[in-house]
C-alpha cells in the first residue's frame, strides 16, 4: 500500500482534527485508498512545532514551514494556520508539485483565493478546502433525496450557523476579528460552511442581498498566539483595540435553479453552540438538518397520507453515505472527528487516483466571490450579482 508524506503547517485546533484524520483514515477505511506519515509539523517556534510533533504524531517538527516546500520527499503540504498565510504557503506549495489540503476560508480576498486557484490549476495537483460539514452521512443522505428528485423542485431553503463563543465582550481580539490576518468575520468562519452545503446540495448561487453588522466594536487584545474561542481570565483588565469585522451576517440569495432563501450566521448568539441547520423545501417534500443532531436527518413527503404526513427522521448507519465505513448500527453517534475522517478519506482516494476532489480551490474561489457580492450588496443595500470564475 502507497504511504503518501506529509507536512502540516499550523499547530492549532484545527491541526489536532487533522492529525486524527490522518491516523483514523485507515482505521475505519480499510482497505484505505493509501496511508499517510505524518513526517513534519511547521508551527512558529521550532520548540512548539517539537511540542506540536509528539502531541500529533509527526516524525518532527520546524520552526520554519518552508522546510516542509524544500523538502522532495514530503507528497502532501496540509495548511492548518490563520487565513493570512493560506495563499504564500498554497502557491508555494503548488509550484512544489504538492498535493493541498487546505482549511477553510480559502482567503482572505478574492484576489488571493484567485491566485491560489490558478496556482493548484497550473500545478495540476490535487486540492481540498476543509468544509467538513458536507462529509455528515446526513447531509449526504439530503444531496440523496434531492438528486433522485424526491423533493421535487427546490423553491427555498434556509440556512444557519449560530455560535456564541464570541458573545461576551471580553472575548478577545484574536485573528478572527482582525481583517488584515481573517478577511471577514463571521461570514468567513462559519456563514462560509452553510454556502458550502448549500452549493453542494442546490447548485450555485447567482444574487445575493445581505445584511453585516459588528456589535461588539472593540475586544481586549489577544494576548499569546493560542486560538481563544472565549473569554479569557482577567481579558476584562487588558487593553481593547476595534474590531474591523463582521459579528453577523443576514444573506438572501438566489439559486442558478431559481430557488431562494436565507443564510443567517453569528458567533454572538447565546446559548448556541454549533448551530448549523439547514431547511429545504420543494414541490414533493421538504429536508431539515441541524449538526447538533448530525446523525438525523428529518423528511416530510407530500405524498404520505394527510392523516400522517409530517416530518419524520431518519438515523443515518451503515445504510447511508459512508455509513459502511463509520459504525455497525445507526445512532452510535457520528462526532466532528468522524466529519474529518471522511474529509480526509476523498482527499487521500483523490491523490491516490490521480484525481480532482469537492469541495476544492475552484469551490473556495467560487464562495469568495460569494463573500465580495454579500459586502458589496451591504453597502450598496441592492442586491448583486455574483461574479463568475
Ligand atoms: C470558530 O467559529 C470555529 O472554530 C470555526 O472556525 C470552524 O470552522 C467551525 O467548524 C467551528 O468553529
Amino acid at each position: 500500500m502507497k504511504t503518501y508524506q506529509v507536512g502540516l503547517i499550523g499547530a492549532g485546533f484545527m491541526a489536532k482534527a487533522h492529525a486524527i484524520a490522518y491516523a483514523g483514515l485507515p482505521v475505519f477505511f480499510w482497505p484505505a485508498p493509501a496511508l499517510v506519515n505524518r513526517k513534519i509539523i511547521a508551527d512558529l517556534t521550532q520548540e512548539r512545532a517539537d511540542a506540536a510533533a509528539a502531541q500529533f504524531g509527526f516524525e518532527k517538527g520546524t520552526g520554519d514551514w518552508h522546510d516542509i516546500i524544500n523538502d522532495p520527499s514530503i507528497d502532501i503540504v496540509d495548511i492548518c494556520t490563520p487565513n493570512d498565510a493560506h495563499a504564500e504557503i498554497a502557491i508555494a506549495a503548488a509550484k512544489a508539485g504538492k498535493h493541498i489540503l487546505c482549511e477553510k476560508p480559502i482567503s482572505r480576498t478574492v484576489d488571493e483565493a484567485k491566485a491560489m486557484y490558478e496556482a493548484v490549476k497550473k500545478a495540476g495537483v490535487t486540492n481540498k478546502l476543509a468544509f467538513n460539514y458536507r462529509m455528515t452521512p446526513a447531509v449526504q443522505l439530503a444531496k440523496k433525496y434531492i438528486g433522485e428528485g424526491a423533493l421535487g423542485d427546490i423553491l427555498d431553503f434556509r440556512g444557519t450557523y449560530l455560535q456564541d463563543w464570541s458573545a461576551d465582550p471580553n472575548s478577545p481580539l484574536s485573528w478572527r476579528f482582525q481583517k488584515k490576518i481573517c478577511g471577514s468575520g463571521a461570514f468567513g468562519d462559519i456563514a462560509t460552511h452553510v454556502v458550502d452545503m448549500l452549493r453542494f446540495l442546490l447548485g450555485d448561487f447567482t444574487e445575493v442581498n445581505a445584511r453585516l453588522a459588528t456589535y461588539i466594536k472593540e475586544r481586549p487584545v489577544q494576548t499569546g498566539t493560542v486560538d481563544n474561542l472565549g473569554v479569557v481570565k482577567g481579558g476584562e483588565n487588558v487593553p481593547k483595540k476595534a474590531v474591523d469585522v463582521d459579528d453577523q451576517c443576514l444573506l438572501t440569495l438566489k439559486c442558478k435553479s431559481g430557488a431562494f432563501g436565507t443564510i443567517e450566521a453569528t458567533r454572538n448568539a447565546w446559548g448556541r453552540n454549533n448551530y448549523i441547520t439547514f431547511e429545504i423545501h420543494g414541490t414533493k417534500g421538504s429536508v431539515y438538518f441541524n449538526y447538533e443532531r448530525r446523525d438525523e436527518l428529518q423528511v416530510c413527503f407530500a405524498s404520505d397520507p394527510g392523516d400522517r404526513r409530517g416530518f419524520r427522521t431518519v438515523y443515518t448507519g451503515p445504510a447511508h453515505p459512508y455509513g459502511e465505513a463509520l459504525w455497525p448500527i445507526p445512532a452510535l453517534g457520528i462526532g466532528y472527528t468522524e466529519t474529518k475522517i471522511v474529509e480526509m478519506y476523498e482527499f487521500i482516494k483523490a491523490v491516490s487516483e490521480g484525481k480532482q476532489v469537492e469541495p476544492n480551490f475552484e469551490d473556495g474561489y467560487n464562495i469568495e466571490l460569494i463573500g465580495e457580492a454579500a459586502f458589496k450588496s451591504a453597502s450598496s443595500g441592492l442586491w448583486e450579482k455574483v461574479r463568475s470564475i
